[in-house]
């Protein structure tokens, strides 16, 4: 299709509009190799994978069933051929069968069994959401925790638990096990505040039975009272009061969806989904106006992994150090998005497949939303100095944002990536949710003693203290695949021979990154700029063509690297990481987290210290939120959030949206025109 920009987009979109009906009619939707699994082909892997093994004694545990990544060959050559060619399709699947782990890759199209494999390593893979489901009834069935509820004096029917991964803390041997930990739902469903202290129940789940407990000291179960978060039970006064707002767009949305390929202004990508990831996007172009081309910026992004390392140390609280994406999964844990509340009116929703343990698709609908958004400015200018003449010129900004919401457990993840027509990529991260409370007999501040691993934010309630650490892969490919990476350093120089009044000023120094070691980065410890460049291509007046990350506040580990967890969650050591391009390099934890001993991490593949110039290179980017609770985040959490930019970095030639018009504005039928 031919590229449209913002300025041709209403001039063309009646031809756009013929154009995509023509595709529509020739090829089915969801028909791009980098789509997620279909129904039918969620299918197809069940049914290969029960032929070989399924038996009434014999059964199958789906823990995760994906797209087989394409090669980058395969996708290059279906992108620039002209005639259609035949899309492969592979799935990776990881199964446990007979307590072992299986690594299966299916050719879908040609319905054969292409490889399968054993994991031989340390660590199990996702957690299904079926055994999940099953542990948490186990305790309710089990007579030590009956007898331990009856010793607190709670009620079994208002008792709720939840899982929780376990992590590894230098044992010899793991089994697939999580730990218990129970709650009261009595007059509230923020049950999350209200933990039953003092107890260590762990399951074993191949055995699907308690293993292990322990039942301490007691703590009390924290009150209901203003705990409650559903509208229908508050009490007023309600407020303050929020406005309505009516969206309307008279020529429709700017962007053009067919399947899962967007275009928007100039943007086009394709947004993918995963159950272990979540979404992905990926082939992001961006159209120049001037070299009347579209122009590759991101062969691929998406959350890699993430680290929530809790800051308690003792038996309660020490083993919760989760791995959201490799132990929970979070496309999996994508929950379906609430038209009006979690995106606006004007929403264009997608739906997604999730499959289930037996490896049944479900349709999740909603779970993606693809939306304009107003209200900023692109740039502008007032001019005063001229005599005579008074100019000013602003052009108002539309963002296209592609949002998801992942709820894990207590937490809801708000992830958003931001498309911007001036060449910016902005994926950001809102926490809301419900915070880790652990019981404390302590109803004030004057009554602490000692450490007490977090702040009190209501009475009997302690916030844990935490971090949130998300790890983006980033595999960058600025105008073709070969890019190299560039840290400028600003540097003070001082001015000794008088030769000014100054006595100082700065200057920059670039340094290309050789090895994965020189492109190790812990941001904040002194001012660069990070850019990945295209070494092979210049501008007009000679500058590499490039895009720079511009981080947030940067988060760092504060867990000493020996310690166990960070052993695991070894990506969480610097801020940036660059790897030369490797297909298998997509979890920066490891393929299998549950139970992992921290040996297939980005910091491990990193040593053997590869070349990374002028090659296919991946960014790895840790984004990160250190959690000192306090009373605003109880009962639940208004967001929190955090982001990044990707910006072009002479890329372009000049200001690529100097002839950019603003939106006309919208005249309303029975109103005056609004001024
Ligand atoms: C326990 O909870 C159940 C379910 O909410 C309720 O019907 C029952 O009356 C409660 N029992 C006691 C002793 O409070
Ligand atoms: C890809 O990565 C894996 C894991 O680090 C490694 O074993 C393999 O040798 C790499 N392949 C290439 C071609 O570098
Ligand atoms: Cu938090």
């Amino acid at each position: 299709m031919a590229s449209t920009t913002p300025m041709k987009l209403a001039l063309f979109s009646i031809l756009t509009l013929l154009y995509f009906q023509a595709v529509i009619s020739l090829t089915p939707l969801h028909e791009h190799p980098l789509d997620p699994l279909t129904k039918e082909e969620f299918l197809t892997v069940q049914t290969l994978v029960h032929n070989k093994y399924h038996t009434s004694k014999n059964k199958v545990a789906f823990h995760y069933i994906g797209l087989d990544d394409p090669d980058k060959d395969y996708i290059s050559k279906y992108e620039h051929e002209k005639v259609p060619i035949v899309i492969h399709r592979k799935s990776f699947v990881i199964a446990i069968i007979n307590g072992q782990s299986h690594e299966i890759v299916i050719d879908i199209r040609l319905k054969t069994i292409v490889s399968d494999n054993v994991h031989k390593g340390y660590g199990f893979p996702m957690l299904s959401l079926e055994e999940q489901g099953l542990v948490t009834k186990l305790p309710l069935k089990y007579p030590p925790f009956i007898a331990s509820l009856k010793k607190r004096g709670l009620n079994l029917s208002e008792v709720v638990c939840a899982p929780f991964s376990m992590g590894w803390f230098g044992e010899e041997e793991s089994k697939r096990t999580v730990r218990v930990d129970c709650f009261m739902k009595e007059n509230t469903v923020n049950f999350f505040v209200r933990p039953i202290s003092g107890l260590t129940m762990v399951a074993d789940l191949g055995l699907m039975k308690i293993v292990e407990y322990h039942d301490r000291e007691v703590e009390v179960v924290p009150t209901a009272e203003n705990t409650e978060y559903k509208a229908s039970k508050q009490r007023p006064p309600f407020g303050p009061k929020q406005h309505s707002l009516a969206s309307h767009q008279p020529q429709g949305p700017g962007f053009l969806i067919n399947g899962h390929s967007v275009s928007w202004a100039n943007w086009k990508f394709h947004i993918g989904f995963d159950v272990r990831a979540g979404i992905i996007i990926s082939l992001a172009s961006i159209y120049d106006l001037e070299k009347h081309k579209s122009r590759r910026v991101l062969y691929k992004g998406y959350i890699s992994e993430l680290f929530v390392p809790y800051q308690d140390p003792t038996e309660e609280f020490y083993f919760k150090t989760f791995f959201d994406a490799g132990e929970y999964g979070f496309g999996r844990s994508t929950v379906s998005l609430i038209p009006n509340r979690d995106c606006p009116p004007h929403s264009h929703f997608i739906d997604t497949y999730i499959h289930s343990v037996d490896g049944t698709p479900s349709l999740l609908k909603n779970a993606i939303c693809v939306f304009e958004q107003y209200g900023s400015i692109m740039w502008r200018h007032t001019e005063t100095s001229i005599p005579n003449e008074f100019i000013e010129e602003s052009r108002t900004e539309v963002n296209l944002i592609v949002r998801t919401v992942v709820t894990v457990g207590n937490y809801d993840n708000v992830l958003d990536w931001e498309f911007k027509t001036s060449g910016s990529i902005k994926p950001s991260i809102a926490l809301s949710g419900i915070l880790e409370i652990k019981a404390t007999n302590i109803k004030h501040n004057d009554e602490i003693k000692g450490e007490l691993y977090g702040k009190l934010v209501s009475a009997n309630s302690i916030g844990i203290y935490h971090d949130h650490f998300y790890i983006y892969y980033l595999d960058f490919d600025i105008d073709g695949a070969e890019n190299s990476f560039e840290k400028t350093n600003l540097k003070t120089v001082r001015i000794t021979d008088g030769s000014s009044k100054r006595k100082s000023y700065w200057t920059t120094e670039t340094q290309t990154a050789k090895t994965e070691s020189d492109a190790k980065i812990t941001i904040g410890s002194a001012p660069a700029e990070l850019v990945v460049i295209n070494s092979n291509k210049k501008t007009a007046v000679g500058n590499h063509i490039g895009y720079r990350l511009i981080p947030a506040i940067p988060a760092h580990s504060l867990l000493t690297e020996d310690d166990y967890p960070q052993i695991r969650g070894a990506f969480t050591n610097y801020n940036v990481w660059v790897t030369p391009y490797n297909r298998t390099e997509k979890w920066a934890g490891g393929l299998y987290v549950d139970h992992s001993r921290g040996d297939d991490t980005l910091a491990v593949w990193t040593k053997q210290n590869r070349d990374i110039v002028n090659k296919d290179i991946v960014m790895w980017h840790v984004v990160g939120i250190h959690h000192v609770p306090t009373q605003e985040d109880f009962p639940i959490m208004p967001l929190l959030s955090t982001s990044f930019e990707l910006r072009p970095t002479n890329f372009f030639e000049r200001n690529p949206v100097l002839k950019t018009l603003s939106p006309g504005d919208v005249v309303w039928h029975g109103c005056p025109k609004s001024n």
